[in-house]
Formats: C-alpha cells, sequence, structure tokens
C-alpha cells in the first residue's frame, strides 16, 4: 500500500512579496509534490481563518511560521495513511483542527495539505492532476475572466472599482482565447500610453490607470477590443469585480472617484444603467456581503440579463450558499479553495452550485505563486470559467500556460464560450 511517508511545511514568498505557506509532501513509492497556498487582500469576513504570526520583528507582522509548524504538527496525524482518499484526508484535518473556520490550525496550513495531498496523489497514480480530481469527465478548459484594469483595494490609483476584466466568449477554443485577450491587453496598454497615463500593474496584472469614474475603464477597455479587431460584446464581453464591501460604510456606498455616497438601489440603478449601455456579462460582488436584502433586489432585478458573482457574499462555503440559493441571492459563485480552507469543500460547494443552476467561476487571489492548482481544479469540476488575472506576470499566466497545456493534452476538450449558462 502506498503512504504518505514525508509532509513539512516551509515560508516561501508571494506575487505581493508577503510570505505564505508551501507544503511538501512525499509517498512511499517516491512519489513528490508541492503545494503553495494564494493570499486575499478584499478578503471577506467569514473566510476561513489564515494564520499570521503577527510577529512584527518579521514581515511586517506577516510571518507564516506558526502556520508551517501546525503543518508539521498535522502530519503526525497523516504519516503513514493513503493519501488517496481525499475526505478522509481533509475529514482528519478538520477533525486535529477542530474549529469550523480552521481558526486553531490555520486555514493556510490546512489548505496547502490538502492541495498537496491531491496533486501528489495524481502524481504517483500517472495521471494528471484534473484527471485525478474529475475522471474522464474533466474536459471543459473554462472560459477565463481576464483582469486588464485594476482598481480598489489591488491598485494605487482613483478607481472604486477593484476589477474591470475581459470576458473571451465568441471563441471554438481557449488558446484562441486567450490570444485575443493578450492582444486587446496590449492594444490598452498603447491607449494608456497615449494618454500619458502610467502603464504600471495592479496586483492582478490589470493597468492601474487613475479614471475620472468608474465608467471610463469601460470605454477604454472597449477601445482597446475594437483596436484588436474585435467586436465588444459578441466577440469578447467585459466583468467587473466591484468587490463593494470595500468601499460599504455605515449602509452606504462611496463611491470616492465619483464623490458619490449611495445606497444600495441608487447602485443597482448604477449597475442597470452600465448594462444597458455596455457589453456587461458579469458583475462579481456589486453589492456588500451583508447586504442580503440588496442582492435579492438585485437579484430581481438584474439576474437575468448578467451574471451575479457572490464572491465575499458566500466565501466559498456550503451553508452561506445554500441559505443565499433559497433566497435567491446571486446567480452564482466564485470559488476560491483558501476561503473555505480544503480541497473537498470547495468541491462540495461546487456540487451545489452545479445542482442549483447557478455558474461557478475558479478564483485566484490577489496574492498568488506559480502554483497552478487552480487550472486543473477548474477543469477537473467542469467549473467553466476562470479568474486568474491578467495576461502579464507570472503568477497569473502559469495558470493560463497550464491550461493552454492541458487543452493540448485532451482530445476530447470543450471551451463553453457563450454557451456559459447562467440562470
Ligand atoms: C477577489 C479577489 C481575487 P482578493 O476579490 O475576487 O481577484 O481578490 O484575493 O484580494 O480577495
Ligand atoms: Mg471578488
Amino acid at each position: 500500500m502506498v503512504i504518505i511517508n514525508k509532509l513539512y511545511a516551509d515560508e516561501v514568498i508571494d506575487s505581493r512579496g508577503n510570505p505564505t505557506v508551501r507544503v511538501n509532501i512525499s509517498l512511499s513509492d517516491g512519489s513528490f509534490a508541492d503545494a503553495i497556498v494564494p493570499s486575499g487582500a478584499s478578503t471577506g469576513d467569514k473566510e476561513a481563518i489564515e494564520l499570521r504570526d503577527g510577529d512584527m520583528s518579521r514581515f511586517h507582522g506577516k510571518g507564516v511560521l506558526k502556520a508551517c509548524a501546525n503543518v508539521n504538527e498535522m502530519a503526525q496525524s497523516l504519516l503513514g495513511e493513503s493519501p488517496f482518499d481525499q475526505g478522509l484526508i481533509d475529514g482528519i484535518l478538520k477533525n486535529v483542527d477542530g474549529t469550523s473556520n480552521y481558526s486553531n490550525m490555520g486555514a493556510n496550513a490546512v489548505l496547502g495539505i490538502s492541495m498537496a495531498v491531491s496533486r501528489v496523489s495524481a502524481i504517483s497514480q500517472r495521471i494528471p492532476l484534473y484527471k485525478y480530481i474529475g475522471g474522464s469527465n474533466a474536459i471543459t478548459v473554462p472560459v477565463p475572466m481576464c483582469n486588464i484594469i485594476n482598481g480598489g483595494s489591488h491598485a494605487n490609483n482613483s478607481i472604486d472599482f477593484q476589477e474591470y476584466m475581459i470576458v473571451p466568449l465568441k471563441f471554438d477554443t481557449f488558446r484562441e482565447a486567450i490570444r485575443a485577450v493578450s492582444e486587446v491587453y496590449n492594444h490598452l496598454k498603447q491607449i494608456i500610453s497615449d494618454m500619458n497615463q502610467s502603464t504600471s500593474l495592479g496586483d492582478e496584472g490589470g493597468f492601474a490607470p487613475n479614471c475620472q469614474n468608474n465608467t471610463e475603464p469601460l470605454e477604454l477597455i472597449i477601445k482597446a477590443i475594437e483596436l484588436a479587431g474585435y467586436k465588444a460584446g459578441e466577440d469578447i464581453s467585459i466583468a467587473l469585480d466591484c468587490a463593494s464591501s470595500e468601499f460599504y460604510k455605515d449602509g452606504k456606498y462611496h463611491l470616492a472617484s465619483e464623490n458619490k455616497i449611495i445606497t444600495a438601489d441608487e447602485l443597482v440603478e448604477m449597475y442597470e444603467t452600465m448594462v444597458a449601455k455596455y457589453p456587461i456579462f458579469s458583475i462579481e460582488d456589486g453589492l456588500d456581503e451583508y447586504d442580503n436584502e440588496g442582492w435579492e433586489t438585485m437579484t430581481k432585478k438584474l439576474g437575468d440579463k448578467v451574471q451575479l458573482v457572490g464572491d465575499d457574499l458566500f466565501v466559498t462555503n456550503y451553508d452561506i450558499f445554500k441559505d443565499g440559493i433559497e433566497n435567491n441571492r446571486a446567480n452564482s459563485i466564485l470559488i476560491k479553495p483558501n476561503q473555505i480552507g480544503s480541497v473537498t469543500e470547495t468541491m462540495k460547494t461546487v456540487r451545489l452550485a452545479q445542482r442549483s443552476g447557478y455558474t461557478s467561476v475558479m478564483s485566484h487571489r490577489s496574492g498568488e505563486s506559480e502554483d497552478t492548482f487552480i487550472a486543473d481544479f477548474a477543469v477537473g469540476l467542469n467549473t467553466g470559467q476562470i479568474k486568474t488575472g491578467s495576461t502579464a506576470r507570472s503568477d497569473r499566466t502559469s495558470k493560463y500556460n497550464r491550461l493552454l497545456q492541458i487543452e493540448n493534452e485532451l482530445d476530447n476538450s470543450e471551451y463553453l464560450g457563450s454557451q456559459i449558462l447562467t440562470r
């Protein structure tokens, strides 16, 4: 029987220059794998707990030596176990931690082990990770939502909304879709540079120009799509992550770039106007994570026109998501494994989406690494969509490059394009 015979963590650096956990694992048959955990900036309140040392003499308090030590401690319960039953392994981790949000061991410690176990199992079985996760049904190469303008807390500019993304819908393959994104991205760079603005990048590789309001980025993007020779709204649509919890204070939405403080109803009206005027396919976190009433209204008004994605709203949490579904909040969920803490729990949430008619979007975090787990995870679970940044910066392109490899490898891959279903 193949068993886990070595498991330990070390502290490495993420794409923002902050420390994060890497878990290294080897099996009795000689298979070895590692996994690096990502980290968010605009995190939802109800996310699983990311353990940081708080020792201000190291990494501004952001060290993860405690989380690494916890990995080494949890390893004691896993050595000698078979790695092939992911549910069993993740169940042991949950028991050892003993809390519902991993506040004891840290979700960064637990997820690192969970991902590493999954990856080393695939290596041991000599199959690709996506196939280990999804078997021969794992064939959908996801439609990317590619971040090309960053604002909010991912950039040091004037834009309130956090992410402006392009979604290549009218393409037959992922390879063609990514080519189109890269072409648009480079046209946008020229446009921004012609405006005498800096083409510096935000955390996810999108540009971070200063704009007069939150709609100017849409104009720039449409211009870039057209200059690249594509039709906005047909070949390529636009997706937003407003990350509105970041500008929600005392029951109101504070749009600093427009000098406005507005109610949920007014913000929803603003979205309705934007959706009528611009080719917007998807809006993520349009309202605050606690604004349930606002979400229900927004879903009623916009749910049959656009994809409404819950990120901070659902935090990949089965129970919170189930309650949201029962109350008609949103029609789509963002899937971030580190929001919930294990591979098994992430899969459970995706299954709930799939049987409830909600779309699901696999997602990176703003703090990332060269780890490509989410690319395989998206294919393995047939999420159909992935959000993993722009076509620049290797922490983002590593995922796209892995998906290009998967598409090549699969004889029967499918790229859904505009067939992505929303309710
Ligand atoms: C988001 C993410 C990823 P963060 O809000 O969707 O783009 O950002 O990782 O900072 O939460
Ligand atoms: Mg988000």
